[in-house]
């Protein structure tokens, strides 16, 4: 840990010139937050933060999460300073171009020391909370001596604006998440102007209120910002320290306003600010006698990273904490045993129901399955009997009360996941993935093996009506680029999904389950959901259509190929659990799956709009306008999913 407080001017200065000499050689950036905290960074780095930059992924070194994504050169400048391999001076030059890893935000997959991706803001402290929970919960099962670290924030205006602020801070603070500390740019300037303009809040209150500790600091003052992070990091509670900062501090003409927000400073800002900082050296140049004291600043984490291996190697325990952080499963899932008793008794339930039996059995199996719901534990049926209550006194408990922030539950998910592990997976009604939508695509982004169960699919669910029933929302979670979209349609299907959804530790799934029970269509233990579409019924006469559906229309497909076959129209029913899967597959796979030079008529309670892709020119039999409330049987028939509706739109098309 550098002490030396001479040193620590010349230090964040090295921050401020990398980070506009990056910007003015991208011709795009962020400037001002890199510099304004620069200051705050640097005492953080040099004389709190846990870190071993030998070793970035050493699992008990403290998390920094940068919540203000867009100042990234912040945390490139200070990987690169304190030693990291990556990012390299080369890679710091080419900021923001193509195949560097230093993009215009922080990416965690393309750099080590970036713990999550950040840049929309306000997701960063939520992730940061998930974090938080991981070390707690960690530390609960594993130890001070293994697992025992903090989560550091930089966060700006624009994170504490966020709506998703207020439900990560209020679970943090039932939480009593004391090892996360929040280091607030309080800079009082965003892009549109003066924080004035937009807010009036008195933000220490606000966290106060919510069980937080709070303290400020003058952010250009070393003495003052350590005496507040040691307050912050002594303190039982999460804490919170406004960084009083000047924005684009250094650069003399514009520091203080908005304009120094995201703009390159522009060659004559830069030469003022060389000499405003007594900053001589050449862009991209750091001179030696700064660059060791930044290569000092890891050098007590080194020592503590040693001290936390030779525990380590004396503990029995260690074996298994490492099994979890490698996010590889137990040998037995519980996954085989599960199947055969679908097999031996094939359940008619509503695949949430199926849900909560395949986890009965997981969870049971894996104890490194992390629950929870929005508050509605009861109706997504995410609890089991193996995962007790997780709260400020049962940090060893595995089911999170997350209360009513599905947008908070998600990045919390993300950070547990990114934390690592933990296998985190969290529950809603679909109709509110929108709520989350952001956070499910940053774990889709970002690879977090996070599971997210979201019943109550379609009309299905009846007479809550149109605000709760999910119609464009299947579709539109295939939309997201990564994100697995399950909607099985049978317990064995839900087995599978389970099973797909955890055994890929570097992809986001989602399970669309219905609140209706649902016959099963299955009763094979080939695990054919992995091909993501399957034939589920051959056709009998001579096959003229091929019906393609999704969970709850699934059975009804089958019924639809009856009537058909009964008229001696030969029909295959595919089942559809997975398009993403689906898609995956070989040519040869999906042309016999889905054949050309047959009628293909996908059937699923939902928009239509996709379906296309599968069935080209075929039939789309699905809702393109909002739900009703009534009985499920009702709505399904007035909608059109009928055996009475269908057949005659197929026979049509077949000219018959
Ligand atoms: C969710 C979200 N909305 C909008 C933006 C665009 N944006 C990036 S930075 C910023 C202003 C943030 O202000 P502040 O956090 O105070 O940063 P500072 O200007 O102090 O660096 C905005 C609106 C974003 N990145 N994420
Ligand atoms: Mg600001």
């Amino acid at each position: 840990m550098t002490r030396d407080p001479a040193a620590l001017g010349p230090m964040a200065n090295a921050i401020r010139a990398l980070s506009m000499d990056a910007v003015q050689a991208a011709n795009s950036g962020h400037p001002g937050m890199p510099m304004g905290m620069a200051d705050v960074a640097t005492v953080l780095w040099s004389q709190f933060l846990k870190f071993d930059p030998a070793a970035p992924k050493w699992s008990d070194r403290d998390r920094f999460v940068l919540s203000a994504g867009h100042g990234s050169m912040l945390i490139y400048s200070l990987l690169h300073l304190s030693g990291y391999a990556s990012p390299t001076m080369q890679d710091i030059r080419n900021f923001r171009q193509m195949n560097s890893v230093c993009a215009g935000h922080p990416e965690n997959f393309l750099i080590d020391g970036v713990e999550c991706t950040t840049g929309p803001l306000g997701q960063g402290i939520a992730m940061a909370v998930g974090m938080a929970m991981a070390e707690r919960h960690l530390n609960a099962q594993f130890g001070d001596d293994l697992v025992d670290h903090k989560t550091w924030v930089i966060a700006g205006d624009g994170c504490l604006m966020e709506g998703v602020n207020h439900e990560a801070i209020g679970l943090a603070g039932t939480l009593k998440l004391g090892r996360l500390n929040v280091l607030w740019d309080d800079n009082k300037i965003t892009i549109d102007g003066d924080t004035s303009l937009s807010t009036s809040e008195d933000i220490l209150a606000r966290y106060a209120a919510t069980g937080w500790h709070t303290t400020s600091c003058d952010g250009h003052d070393f003495a003052d910002i350590a005496r507040a992070l040691a307050e912050a990091a002594a303190d039982p509670r999460p804490s919170l320290v406004a960084c009083r900062t000047v924005i684009g501090k250094g650069a003399p003409n514009k520091q203080g306003g908005h304009n120094v927000h995201g703009a390159p400073l522009g060659a004559d800002e830069i030469a003022a600010a060389r000499e405003y900082l007594g900053w001589t050296s050449a862009p991209f140049e750091v001179p030696a006698d700064i660059l060791s004291h930044w290569r000092e600043t890891g050098k007590a984490g080194a020592a503590a990273h040693a001290e936390w291996q030779a525990r380590a190697a004396k503990s029995d325990k260690a074996g298994e904490l490492a099994r979890r952080m490698a996010g590889d499963l137990p040998a037995d899932t519980g996954f085989d045993a599960y199947i055969q008793s679908l097999i031996a008794n094939p359940p008619k339930v509503a695949t949430r129901k199926a849900s909560e039996m395949a986890l009965e059995a997981f969870t049971a199996a894996i104890p490194e399955m992390v629950g929870g719901s929005a508050d509605l534990t009861g109706s997504n049926l995410t609890k089991t009997k193996s995962t007790t209550p997780f709260g400020a006194d049962s940090y060893d408990g595995r089911y999170v009360y997350y209360g009513i922030r599905e947008f908070g539950m998600a990045a919390a998910m993300n950070g547990m996941a990114l934390h690592g592990g933990i296998v985190p997976y969290g529950g809603t009604f679909l109709v509110f993935a929108d709520y989350c939508r952001n956070a499910i695509r940053m774990s889709a982004l970002q690879h977090t093996r996070a599971i997210y169960v979201l019943s109550h699919d379609s009309i299905g669910l009846g007479e809550d009506g149109p605000t709760h029933q999910p119609v464009e929302h299947v579709m539109s979670l295939r939309l997201i680029p990564g994100l697995k979209v399950f909607r099985p349609a049978d317990a064995i299907e839900t087995a599978e999904a389970w099973a797909l959804a955890l055994a890929d530790k570097h992809a986001s799934s989602v399970l669309a389950l219905s609140r209706q029970n649902l016959p099963p269509v299955r009763f094979d233990a080939e695990m054919k959901s992995a091909k993501g579409a399957y034939r589920l019924v051959d056709a009998t006469a001579a096959r003229k259509v091929v019906l393609v559906a999704t969970g709850s229309e699934v059975a009804l497909a089958k019924d639809v190929a009856a009537a058909l076959e009964a008229q001696g129209l030969g029909a295959d029913v595919v089942s559809a659990p997975c398009l993403e899967l689906f898609d995956a597959q070989d040519a040869a796979y999906r042309a016999d799956v889905l054949p050309a030079g047959v009628l293909k008529v996908s059937i699923e309670a939902g928009v239509t709009m996709g379906w296309h892709k599968y069935v080209g020119d075929g039939l789309t039999i699905g809702m393109d306008t909002f739900g009703a409330s009534a009985p499920a049987d009702v709505l399904f028939d007035h909608f059109g999913f009928s055996v009475d509706k269908i057949v005659p739109q197929i026979l049509a098309r077949l000219g018959n």
